[in-house]
């Protein structure tokens, strides 16, 4: 038998660094812009073309033994009203579940099922988010500072951002005079 050697990351708890760094990804709004409800704004701020979030994944085997994980950085801002986001995804492997801790910040987790049930509930430093298994998820930051969570999941749960990428989501997250606010998405 062959064993994985056990082993340590680190976040620095400053500048919300994964050590070592990881495989990362950086997402501008050119990489989702078609995913913002007001297409009039995401064209205008195309100009501009902001970092919205960047993540950042230790390396394990990508298998149903192994547990990702990863830590993800929101930066604060909106497309017109709406709150900078992440894409959102279903997994691959639908039935996998993923937990989210907060680590600074604060926003909303919108989550939906392949049905279109939808569910919002809020993060901020120290909530632990549950996704169940099949349900979409995209984290919303609502707040003046980056919103940073480390996320959970089995290895080989993969991301499938096949239909959000087609419609979004059913639910968005905007701000309406100065108070967060949750809508339905007038183009799903
Ligand atoms: C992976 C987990 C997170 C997201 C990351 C970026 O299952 O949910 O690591 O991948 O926050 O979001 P997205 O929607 O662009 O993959
Ligand atoms: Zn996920």
């Amino acid at each position: 038998m062959e064993y994985l050697e056990p082993f340590n990351s680190y976040i620095d708890m400053e500048n919300w660094k994964l050590e070592p760094e990881g495989e990362g990804i950086i997402r501008k709004l050119s990489d989702m812009d078609d995913m913002y409800y007001d297409q009039e704004a995401a064209k205008e701020s195309l100009e501009e073309d902001p970092i919205i979030y960047e993540f950042y994944t230790v390396k394990v085997p990508e298998t149903a033994s192994n547990l990702l994980h990863c830590i993800s950085t929101i930066n604060p801002g909106k497309i017109g009203d709406e709150y900078f986001m992440t894409k959102g995804h279903f997994h691959e492997v639908e039935d996998t579940a993923e937990i989210y801790l907060t680590l600074s910040g604060e926003g909303q987790m919108v989550m939906e099922t392949p049905e279109g049930e939808a569910s919002v509930i809020e993060m901020k430093k120290g909530s632990i988010s549950y996704i169940p298994p099949y349900w979409a998820h995209r984290t919303v930051n609502t707040g003046d500072k980056p919103l940073v969570f480390f996320a959970v999941y089995r290895g080989d749960a993969g991301h499938d951002y096949g239909s959000i990428e087609e419609k979004s989501m059913a639910k968005i997250v905007v701000e309406e005079g100065g108070e967060v606010s949750i809508k339905d998405n007038p183009n799903y």
